[in-house]
């Protein structure tokens, strides 16, 4: 079948809508059209040329929500009309990872996705006959889309999908660092860095755990009323001060942060982030992503006081298992989204949601197909 889809073809440069080749579903694949997906940074992040993991041609794209129009042989958990949120962190059950009770980072198929394939190593999207790659084996910058059956999560076919789109990604990463990861506990100070989507639903993942106070931080003020209205306490823009961002906090709190969270991607604010942690106890959980190459420091006195460095990825939520569950959250309205979405356009007009988020313009735009 033919499907629209807006194609990098090489880094740093515009996506392109193309009518591309697609290939229905394998045994334990499902045909999902989508019906919305949000821009998150890592879609930009790998665009920029800067992801050890980026390969072009391929459509990007991992925040959807969609409808499956088709089963590939064995397909069992998921059938035609379902509610599904594609999973960019899949949930076999039965590897290692799964079955650990420690992580959520599934391994059955990883080491294709990373590849851009598909876990029989091709590719369902070509065009002209050459093959386009698949991206965190979702792709969701494409009106169909094909995906391995444990890659997708079934929801209550009551909840928008223009909305619940973004439980995809940005919204449970940040909820779930909070609650999975750091597993903050209530009466906590807790310290994000970042204003994004993702570090927005830090602070809402912190009001969840019932934090006493939690600041938000970043350098473009305009994120700061989101940022109260969600439920942060403190809004601080580093360069509004001459000392190093972790000593002002660090001089605001009596000594630092039970919990911080670095939502932006750059080695230096996750350094701040661990440095700004109280001596003794405080847990510091990276969430952005930094270019091939980059490495984070501090002196290793930081960690022998007592602070840990933890990392999250999806917020370390099982997504079959739990995403349903967030989905429920926020139809009873414990969970916003709606306040996210700032921006929808249709599919024709990506190249400026990557716009509006590199201005700081928006939160989350979400492409409507
Ligand atoms: P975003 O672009 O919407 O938000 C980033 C925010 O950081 C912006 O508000 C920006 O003003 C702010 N910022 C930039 N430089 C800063 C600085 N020096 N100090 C303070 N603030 C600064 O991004 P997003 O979609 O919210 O994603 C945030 C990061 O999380 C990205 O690196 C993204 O790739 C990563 N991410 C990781 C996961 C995961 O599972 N680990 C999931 C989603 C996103
Ligand atoms: N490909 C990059 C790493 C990118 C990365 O860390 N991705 C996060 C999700 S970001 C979503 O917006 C993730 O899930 N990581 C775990 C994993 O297995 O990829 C690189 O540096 O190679
Ligand atoms: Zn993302
Ligand atoms: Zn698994």
């Amino acid at each position: 079948m033919k499907t629209r889809a807006a194609v990098a073809w090489q880094a740093g440069k515009p996506l392109t809508i193309e009518e591309v080749d697609l290939q229905g579903p394998k045994a334990g694949e499902v045909l999902v059209k989508l019906v919305a997906t949000g821009v998150c940074h890592t879609d930009a992040f790998t665009l920029s040329g800067e992801d050890p993991e980026g390969v072009f041609p391929a459509i990007l794209g991992h925040e959807g929500a969609g409808v499956v129009v088709e089963v590939g042989d064995g397909v069992t958990s998921v059938e035609v009309g379902d509610h599904v949120i594609p999973l960019y962190t899949p949930e076999c059950g039965q590897c290692r990872f799964c079955l650990s009770g420690k992580t959520n980072l599934c391994q059955a198929i990883r080491a294709t996705q990373g590849q851009g394939l598909m876990p029989d190593g091709t590719s369902r999207f070509s065009l002209d006959g050459k093959p386009i790659m698949h991206f965190m084996g979702t792709s969701t910058f494409s009106e169909y889309t094909v995906l391995p059956e444990i890659a997708l999560a079934k929801v209550n076919k009551a909840a928008p999908l223009d909305k619940v789109c973004l439980l995809g990604c940005g919204v449970t990463t940040g909820i779930g660092a909070v609650l999975n990861t750091a597993k903050v506990e209530p009466g906590s100070t807790v310290a994000v860095f970042g204003l994004g989507g993702v570090g927005l639903s830090v602070i809402q993942g912190a009001v969840l755990a019932k934090a006493e106070r939690i600041i938000a931080i970043d350098i473009n003020e305009d994120k700061f009323e989101m940022a109260k209205q969600l439920g942060a306490t403190d809004c601080v823009n580093p360069k509004n001060f001459d000392a190093p961002i972790q000593n002002v906090i660090v001089d605001m709190t009596d000594g630092g942060v039970d919990y911080s969270f670095e939502a932006i991607g750059h080695t230096q604010t996750m350094r701040a982030a661990l440095e700004c942690c109280h001596k003794g106890w405080g847990e510091s959980t990276i969430i952005g992503v930094a270019g091939a190459g980059q490495e984070i420091t501090t002196r290793p006195f930081q960690l022998v006081t007592g602070r840990v460095w933890r990392g999250s990825a999806f917020g370390g939520v099982k997504g079959r298992t739990e995403l349903p569950g967030y989905v429920e959250q926020y139809m009873k309205g414990e969970i916003k989204i709606d306040e996210f979405v700032t921006h929808t356009m249709p599919l024709e007009d990506i190249n400026k949601a990557f716009d509006l988020m590199h201005e700081g313009k928006s939160i989350r735009s979400v492409i409507l197909f």
